[in-house]
């Protein structure tokens, strides 16, 4: 009788000690720890760090991906890149942005100029302005993102700055790595008739670069990855402000301008986009709304000309564009045949609260900028509601807007050098999380680029500082859970 007892005793006891081990296993909080890599130094403390990796390395990323999330630990080269490498349409910047290459501080390489290539003045500019920036570095294997030399910025193949061949000459470069880590300017996609907002319109193989692109669709935006632009006009300035309105005359009164609403531009009579300004006659009323179009564009502008055009082309010319612009409390900012118009912009910088009419426009830099503050949006379906809509707007709260849009204005948008430094520091705010600047220092004066804070991290007792950056896909909770454990673990 004992012995059998004796025997039985040995797969019990065996089955008990699994049963342990797996509670401990599930139940153990995850120790992953990134040493938060400053950028001017890192916080070394090499023998608990070591110690702490060869433990994390090993065990707990098995676990996570087994549980199809994934975990990025940011130390060189420790980066894991998960999820569905030939979709570049799934991009966010956890699996196509290479993060390792950002770990020594934020940095930019522009490529060599190709001289063959043709470049437009705007982006002659673009490249300019980052090679001028404190973070241009000359060192492609050292650099963080990658600005290629070609002019991606028009697309549209009937555009006469169009330039072929690019689905060859980006992936040549050297360090492309199919777009990992690279920026690509487009303002033009897509073709007349249709003016396509999909990815693919853009007749280049951008693979997994960051598109900075306007006329961006909700609908074909990846989200937290690519860069709404706003379109800026040919003659943008370099580096001198063209500068605000308010600015200028010096005088942010009368609250309530001679016109409650106005637009001056193009109307296209038929095909995409045509719709909304080919009814703003409607509520026209030559008063205080004064919604002024034209049908001539192009050369063959008639053909297509209805019945109102020849009324609209001569009222058109009664009324001066600044002068309506400047005597606007709101202007209406039309999607012309693609979602952003040039209009937006100019709105903002004769402090002219933008009224935008274009579904599923993804607004220039909405990651950061809250829109609510300076413009309104309606649903172009509801341009008769457009004046009750404004009307509604008190003398106050108008007041609040305007300052509200000359100070977006002159933050982020009023030359080449600040619409490029706030693009770069977007990106740095992505990747470096953890330090991202917060939704005021963003939306509030000074504002973010002023705040150009760099950290670093004094270290005078014995303790480190942990930052876990935990990227997930799939299922997120449990993992979550864990992570709050390892931060209080540390902490
Ligand atoms: C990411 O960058 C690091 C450092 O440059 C490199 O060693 C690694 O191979 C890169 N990973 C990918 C997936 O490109
Ligand atoms: C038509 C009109 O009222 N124009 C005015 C617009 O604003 C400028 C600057 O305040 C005035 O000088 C114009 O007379």
């Amino acid at each position: 009788m004992k012995t059998k007892i004796r025997i039985f005793a040995v797969p019990i006891i065996f089955t008990f000690l699994t049963v342990v081990w797996l509670l401990w296993y599930i139940f153990t909080p995850l120790r992953v720890v990134y040493v938060h890599n400053t950028y001017e130094g890192v916080v070394k403390k090499p023998d608990r760090i070591g110690t702490i990796l060869d433990h994390s390395s090993s065990l707990e990323i098995n676990e996570i991906t087994a549980k199809q999330t994934y975990l990025k630990l940011l130390l060189p080269n420790q980066v894991h890149i998960h999820g569905n490498d030939d979709n570049s349409q799934e991009c966010n910047m956890n699996t196509c942005f290479n993060m390792s290459r950002c770990l020594n501080g934020f940095s930019v390489y522009v490529y060599k100029p190709v001289f063959s290539a043709k470049i437009s003045p705007l982006y002659a500019k673009i490249l300019k302005v980052v090679s001028e920036s404190q973070y241009l570095t000359t060192d492609p294997t050292t650099a963080c993102v990658f600005l290629p030399p070609y002019d991606t910025l028009d697309r549209d193949p009937l555009s006469t700055d169009y330039s072929h061949g690019f689905r060859y000459t980006l992936t040549s470069l050297p360090f492309w790595n199919n777009g990992m880590n690279h920026l690509v300017f487009n303002f033009f996609s897509g073709t007349f008739p249709t003016y396509s907002h999909s990815l693919s319109s853009l007749n280049l193989e951008f693979g997994r670069a960051i598109l900075i692109k306007a006329s961006v669709s909700d609908n074909f935006n990846r989200r937290g990855f690519d860069i709404s632009s706003p379109l800026l006009p040919k003659d943008f300035k370099l580096t001198d402000r063209h500068p605000g309105a308010l600015r200028v005359l010096n005088n942010l009164y009368p609250v309530q301008r001679k016109y409650l609403l106005s637009f001056k531009g193009k109307r296209y009579v038929w095909g995409v986009g045509s719709v909304a300004r080919n009814a703003l006659s409607n509520i026209h009323n030559n008063r205080d709304i004064v919604l002024l179009t034209t049908c001539i564009h192009g050369a063959n502008w008639y053909k297509y000309e209805d019945r109102l055009c020849e009324n609209d082309n001569n009222v058109y010319t009664e009324y001066e564009f600044v002068d309506l612009m400047i005597n606007s409390s709101f202007c209406l900012v039309p999607r012309g045949r693609r979602l952003g118009s040039f209009r937006f912009l100019e709105s903002l910088q004769f402090g002219c609260i933008p009224v935008s009419l274009s579904n599923s426009y993804v607004m220039p830099f909405s990651d950061v900028i809250d829109w609510k503050l300076t413009a309104i949006n309606i649903d172009e379906r509801n341009l008769f509601q457009v004046p009750a809509e404004i009307h509604s707007v008190s003398a106050n709260q108008l007041l609040a807007m305007r300052l509200q849009a000359q100070f977006i204005w002159e933050t982020y948008f009023s030359s080449t050098r600040k619409y490029i430094s706030t693009i770069l520091e977007i990106l740095k705010d992505r990747i470096y999380s953890h330090f991202s600047r917060s939704y005021h220092q963003w939306n509030f004066p000074p504002g973010a680029i002023f705040n150009q804070m760099e950290y670093v991290y004094k270290n005078n007792n014995n303790l480190f500082t942990a930052v876990v950056n935990i990227y997930e896909t799939v299922t997120g909770a449990k993992l979550s859970e864990k992570v709050k454990l390892v931060v209080n673990t540390f902490e």
